[in-house]
């Protein structure tokens, strides 16, 4: 009686200690693996790919440092699950957010298993997609594209070199891996500047055409 009594205590503890302290991000978070291809195509994995088979009870966020070369931004943007699964035939939603900026790393918060999007109120947080998957006799690729609002709120994450992705599986998602691919282009001259340039180029041929019919 007395140890049924130290466990019911013991969990009352926690779940006490939990509402108090609320779900907290590891403050060791790991790292990121960046693959440059080219002069303007960057590939970011998190440390680990697979983060940890996304367990169901915990929230994930993928902190990416990266500062973009001058007078570029990025053009193209997404995000790739090598043979993800869920784990079971049951209705469980990956959700998967871009957030305005984390810890370096892949961090991950005790969510308890809890339905809904762990990120649904963060401050900076977008949904960019949710991932469904009613098969589990099967594991298959998916690759989601950022639409463009979606890359405006990356440009705008990346003006101070950090951002995120936030993970929240509402089950296991096993997998053999994520990464996200970007690839940036170089701002067009304004247009203002172009005029100038080809009017600069008009009246001095004009000037040169006057100073040869003077002589
Ligand atoms: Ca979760
Ligand atoms: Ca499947
Ligand atoms: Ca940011």
């Amino acid at each position: 009686m007395a140890k049924r009594t130290a466990v019911i205590l013991a969990v009352m503890f926690s779940w006490i200690l939990l509402e108090l302290c609320g779900p907290a991000f590891a403050t060791t978070p790991t790292g990121t693996t960046v693959t440059f291809f080219g002069n303007n195509q960057v590939q970011f994995a998190p440390v680990p790919a697979d983060l940890g088979d996304l367990d169901h009870s915990y929230a994930y966020t993928w902190g990416i440092n990266y500062e973009l070369p001058q007078n570029t931004y990025v053009d193209f943007a997404s995000i790739t699950f090598t043979q993800i699964n869920n784990w079971q035939n049951e209705p469980n939603v990956l959700y998967v957010n871009l957030l305005d900026s984390a810890m370096y790393g892949v961090s991950s918060a005790y969510d308890g298993q809890a339905s809904g999007n762990f990120f649904g109120s963060t401050a900076g947080a977008q949904l960019l997609t949710q991932y469904v998957d009613n098969d589990a006799s099967a594991f298959e690729n998916f690759t989601y594209t950022f639409n463009a609002g979606q890359l405006t709120a990356l440009n705008a994450a990346l003006a101070d070199a950090n951002f995120g992705i936030g993970f929240d599986p509402d089950c296991h998602y096993y997998n053999q891996g994520i990464k996200m691919d970007i690839s940036t282009k170089v701002v067009p001259e304004p247009i203002g500047s172009l005029l100038f340039v080809i009017g600069t180029g008009v009246f001095g041929a004009a000037a040169a055409r006057r100073r040869k019919t003077a002589r």
